[in-house]
């Protein structure tokens, strides 16, 4: 056909490099930018496009490679609600990632009639749409050039919204299909993104103040650009709103991207970004490169560096929200829990055990298993240590919360509070800005600073190793990553080491994003965490 013909001819100037093979992996395709990623998305191009007629819905298309550096670039799939993509497409994505050329308009007429094999006739004609956005990567440009021949050759309908960090762009998928539905999520614009949070924000800062500014750390990234932007919807520090300082916003310099600054180089080397030059206990936080991880940190009067991770932002908002509805008088309605991975320290888990009393589940790493888990509870707080999560409300903990009628004052102030999270968090995924304005709110309502924050647990000191093996995929984990079941014994030999200490726990996973394992440990001693890290690193050597 026509159609099929187009998509052959569309691909032509983006053929796979010889020997390259794609990986559709925890955060979609992430690759060197020049190392075929423009047949990589322009393959994507046609899933979203297959998908779209699948789930009759606009399907979500995103340029970024995150944290990575500014050579990379890669790219990921949005589901209709705003999700990932789910689980059961990666593999047609793997697919048609690594098809040839001259195969490609053959496969995509194969997946449509295989994913459509239960649906009406006209299902195959039904329209697709597709949004999509990127970050400020220099290859983004062109990157965009192979998703629209993709995109024209299918005939789908598309808007380009240019440039957006992650979790606007899954803000806006859910936003356009849930439009004029009992779900209505907000305007499908970035206006509409600010505009909703905005309010909300004032709606739970009414009466209170935020107590000095907030230096935030870009990254060099999207998020800078659009901070900004956002600041000037938000009530500032004198009008009880909120003062932010912005660094490392540099997107001129796209080398800059990442370097020596944002959310990963923070939490991995365990240092405020150089390019920071704050005092001694003033409020910071770093995003990443596309805006959904952020980290909070602050340096004290002897300059010893502290870092509050994402099990930290997650045990602050679960904190607030048990409160809440424990003064709204629903507490009984609503089951909450927090999500974690077994990267989490051993000392907010138990703290979220033994004194929050809340549930806690555990699931292997990457967003969409944490998503996943956190939509078993009424409201579920997920969150990666490395500072990738939110919060979600079940339809109903919105009932409950929306419809319950206060009997004081007090009441009605806390189911206000909590109807403004509903919106001031971004359920769609995880969202550094929305995360950030969270924390800031919490930290307001209990008048904490940094050092407050921090000493409601202490954490278990702790080690991550980066171990190069000749094949990391015989590393087969189970109980969520917590359990090696393969190469034989080597479990055996962690369980001895970690028994050699006091809180000794360590695991070994092979990465899904890099050729390596990694291993974690702790203990109730830095030297000791060290110590089990090496031993625990040589088994899996
Ligand atoms: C991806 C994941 C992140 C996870 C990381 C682990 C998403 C959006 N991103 O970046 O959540 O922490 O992978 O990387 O799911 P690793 O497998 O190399 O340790
Ligand atoms: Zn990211």
């Amino acid at each position: 056909s026509d159609l099929l013909d187009a998509v052959t001819k569309n691909v032509e100037p983006y053929p796979i490099p010889e020997g390259r093979r794609y990986e559709y992996g925890t955060a979609g395709f992430r690759m060197k930018a020049n190392a075929g990623l423009d047949h990589v998305i322009y393959t994507v191009g046609l899933i979203a496009a297959a998908r779209s007629k699948k789930r009759n819905a606009t399907i979500g298309i995103m340029i970024t490679a995150s944290h990575n550096p500014a050579e990379d670039n890669g790219v990921k799939l949005v589901d209709p609600m705003g999700d990932m993509l789910e689980q059961s497409w990666e593999s047609y994505a793997t697919t048609l990632a690594n098809t040839p050329n001259d195969k490609l308009a053959k496969a995509y007429e194969n997946l449509v009639n295989e994913t459509l094999v239960d649906e009406i006739r006209q299902l195959h004609e039904r329209p697709a749409k597709v949004v999509f956005a990127r970050d400020t990567r220099a290859s983004g440009p062109y990157l965009v050039t192979a998703l629209k021949a993709a995109l024209d050759a299918v005939k789908v309908e598309y808007t380009d919204y240019g440039l957006l960090t992650t979790p606007q762009l899954h803000y806006i998928v859910r936003c356009i299909n849930t439009l004029n539905s009992p779900y209505a999520f907000g305007e499908p614009t970035e206006q509409g993104y600010y505009e909703k949070m905005a309010k909300a924000f004032k709606t739970l800062m009414y009466g209170r103040s935020i107590h000095g500014s907030v230096t935030v750390d870009c990254a060099n990234g999207v998020g800078g650009p659009k901070l900004k932007e956002f600041i000037k919807y938000l009530p500032s520090g004198k009008e009880g709103g909120i003062d932010i300082k912005i660094i490392n916003d540099d997107v001129v310099r796209p080398e800059s991207l990442n370097m020596d600054c944002g959310a990963d180089y923070v939490k991995t080397k365990q240092r405020a970004p150089p390019s920071s030059n704050v005092g001694p206990g003033d409020r910071c936080c770093s995003l990443d490169g596309d805006a959904d991880r952020i980290v909070y940190y602050y340096t004290d009067d002897s300059k010893t560096f502290h870092l509050l991770d994402g099990d930290r932002i997650a045990t602050l908002g679960a904190v607030f929200l048990a409160d809440m509805t424990r003064v709204a008088g629903i507490d009984s309605k609503l089951k909450i829990g927090i999500v974690q991975t077994a990267y989490a320290n051993g000392a907010a888990t138990e703290y979220v055990e033994k004194v929050l009393k809340l549930p806690v589940a555990v699931t292997p790493t990457g967003v969409k298993h944490l998503h996943h888990a956190a939509a078993r509870y009424d409201i579920g707080v997920y969150f990666e240590a490395n500072g990738h999560g939110t919060v979600l409300f079940s339809d109903n903990a919105i009932k409950v919360i929306k419809e319950s009628e206060p009997k004081s004052p007090g009441q009605k102030h806390a189911l206000d509070s909590l109807r403004a999270c509903i919106d001031l968090i971004n359920q769609a995924v995880g969202d550094a800005i929305s995360d950030m304005l969270f924390a800031e709110v919490v930290l307001a309502h209990k008048s904490w600073t940094l050092e407050n924050w921090r000493n409601t647990y202490i954490d278990l000191p702790n080690r991550l190793v980066r171990v190069e093996v000749r094949d990391r995929s015989i590393f087969k984990t189970t109980d969520a990553e917590r359990k090696l079941e393969s190469p034989k014994g080597a479990q055996d030999e962690i369980d001895k080491f970690c028994q050699m200490y006091v809180k000794g726990r360590a695991f070994a996973r092979a990465s899904g994003t890099e050729d390596a394992v990694r291993v974690y440990a702790e203990a109730h001693s830095k030297t000791e965490a060290e110590k089990l890290a090496g031993q625990v690193a040589e088994v899996v050597r």
